[in-house]
């Protein structure tokens, strides 16, 4: 037997799944702990769903569901203790739901006992991907969870702003509670992974209606890729309320802000503007963080995914974690009742160190979210119409260390001139730094934000399409090709799929987690399709 199962991210072991030790650097303890707690959350649906609860009176558990999805994402949370913590936290709540109901229907998953982490690991053992023997049904009920731990994350920043929507929690219960349902057989799953999707839009639109509610509309902005000399905070992953708490506890105190990666899109909304220690972005995405936060000399924190392992003791001292991201060893900031986060420890420990060694200079430019695109409209349509665009490429999504992913950069490189990339997510940075120039003043590279900015490009998408009175999303000038690496990249996946978008290419390899039947019903239904030479898929990006 195998010491642990995982094949939830693109960097899955061999293409098929990590059985010894995360090639993400997560332990089997770990990645059993995780099996274990999203058991627990099924246990916890299966009583709502049982017990007809409606997730408008469930408070604190559907926060807790969503914050317990967020922590099992890629590279968010590598803390045994927190996850263990965690999985006791849900079997609490599931058994005070239970103690109030009647209820005749029984489940493993509703009624298990543990009592101490060997118990666990015991259990988790029995109950983890694998439990389920036939490969489809195993793999739609898994692309179901990672789409849900994807919606969670968005779920989890709204509601960092005090946006909720009931909806989208009563259908993580009714979703993981039918992932333990044996009598759904492939077709109800397939039905059940666009609905999925559907969702998978609302809790998109809930955070971007959050974000700027509560931060303003991204708009063009330059930011700064090289350093000053103060000491300073760099802020990674991706939640902006705790980036607005670091910002108003560093004003005045000599110590500045540095994003990194998925933060970067901060520097465009208005509401950061307002910060002079708010200086610029520092390196590129999380997998090269190893390198960078050496050279940033400065404490890291991490607000979310995605933290690689640190290798050696003296990195784990300068970095820190908040929210749903955890590291063993690293100090994790906890938010009091009113959600107030202390970061005092942070600035301190930055007023003791070096400020950063300098990586390179110059500047970046972002802010092409829906609102400023749509502001720009008339000279966008202008181009297009006169031909000066003649295509549209989304490359949202993440990046990873695979050196299959220079095909993103060499893919931007020799696009046409006249084609426009548009992108969100860390898969950016394969290619944001290069001089690839405008057309008639709009950049070549429109950076939408973060992954969880990619509603912004189906806003977008559906403005055109409105603009050129299309019927279809699929007739619009724009071409799909999508790099993913964790589950945020999933739900993006089913919501387009959801929208109807056809012709996805989705790389640098498909999932592992799609069985080659599940593949082909993708493949058949919706074109899907993976990567393949550059100038090859140039060419058939271009023709179509
Ligand atoms: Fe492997 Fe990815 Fe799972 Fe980590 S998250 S254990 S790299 S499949
Ligand atoms: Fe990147 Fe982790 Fe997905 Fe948010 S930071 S896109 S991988």
């Amino acid at each position: 037997m195998s010491n642990m199962f995982c094949y939830q991210c693109q960097e899955a072991s061999r293409g098929t799944g990590c059985e010894i030790i995360g090639v993400c650097g997560k332990s089997p303890e770990v990645a059993n702990l995780q099996d274990l707690l999203i058991y627990t959350l099924k246990g916890v649906s299966q009583v709502v769903m049982a017990g007809g609860l409606e997730a408008s009176t469930l408070t604190k558990v559907n926060h807790e569901v969503i914050n317990s999805l967020f922590m099992t994402i890629t590279n968010a949370n590598f803390d045994e203790d927190a996850i263990e913590a965690q999985i006791r936290k849900m079997i609490a709540y599931r058994d005070e739901l239970k103690s109030s109901l009647n209820l005749d229907v029984k489940s493993d998953a509703m009624n298990f006992e543990v009592t101490n982490r060997a118990s666990m690991l015991k259990k988790a053992a029995l109950v983890g991907v694998l439990s389920t023997k036939d490969e489809d049904v195993r793999s739609l009920r898994e692309l179901i969870i990672y789409g849900l731990k994807g919606m969670a994350a968005y779920a989890h920043h709204a509601l960092n702003i005090g946006k909720e929507n009931h909806e989208i929690y009563g259908f993580v219960y009714e979703a993981l509670a039918a992932t333990q349902d044996n009598s759904l057989g492939a077709d109800d799953l397939v039905a059940l992974t666009l609905k999925t999707g559907e969702l998978g839009v609302q809790a998109m639109a809930l955070l971007d209606n959050a974000n700027t509610s509560m931060f303003g509309n991204p708009e063009v902005t330059e930011v700064n890729i090289g350093v000053r000399n103060r000491p300073a905070i760099l802020i990674s992953g991706h939640d902006l309320t705790d980036l607005k708490q670091l910002l108003e506890q560093t004003r005045g105190t000599g110590v500045d802000v540095y994003t990194h990666s998925e933060m970067l899109p901060a520097h465009y909304y208005p509401e950061f503007k307002k910060y002079d220690n708010f200086v610029g972005n520092y390196g590129n995405a999380w997998w090269k963080q190893v390198e960078e936060f050496e050279s940033f000399n400065g404490p890291i924190l991490f607000t979310t995914n995605c933290i690689v392992p640190p290798r050696n003791e003296s990195l784990r001292n300068r970095i820190f974690t908040t929210g749903a991201s955890g590291y063993p060893g690293c100090v994790h900031v906890e938010a009091d009742a009113d959600g107030v986060k202390d970061f005092s420890e942070i600035i301190e420990l930055a007023k003791t160190l070096e400020a950063p060694t300098e990586i390179e200079t110059g500047k970046i430019i972002g802010g092409f979210a829906h609102a400023q695109v749509v502001a720009l409209a008339d000279k966008v349509v202008d181009a297009v119409k006169s031909g000066a665009i003649r295509k549209f490429v989304v490359m949202a999504g993440c990046d990873g260390r695979m050196n299959q992913r220079n095909y993103y950069t060499e893919f931007a490189e020799k696009l046409p001139q006249d084609a426009v990339i548009l992108t969100a997510g860390c898969a950016k940075y394969r290619y944001n730094k290069l001089p690839l120039g405008d057309i008639g003043g709009i950049p070549r590279v429109l950076d939408a934000g973060q992954c969880n900015d990619s509603y912004s490009l189906v806003v977008i998408a559906m403005k055109l399409k409105e603009i050129f009175g299309l019927d279809s999303l699929n007739d619009l000038p724009i071409a799909y090709n999508i790099a993913w690496y964790e589950q945020k990249a999933v739900i993006v996946l089913l919501a387009l799929l959801y929208l109807g978008v056809k012709n996805i290419h989705l790389g640098p390899t498909l999932p592992a987690f799609l069985s080659p039947n599940v593949a082909n019903v993708l493949v058949e239904k919706f074109g899907i399709a993976t990567i393949g030479e550059v100038d090859e898929d140039i060419e058939l990006f271009m023709a179509n």
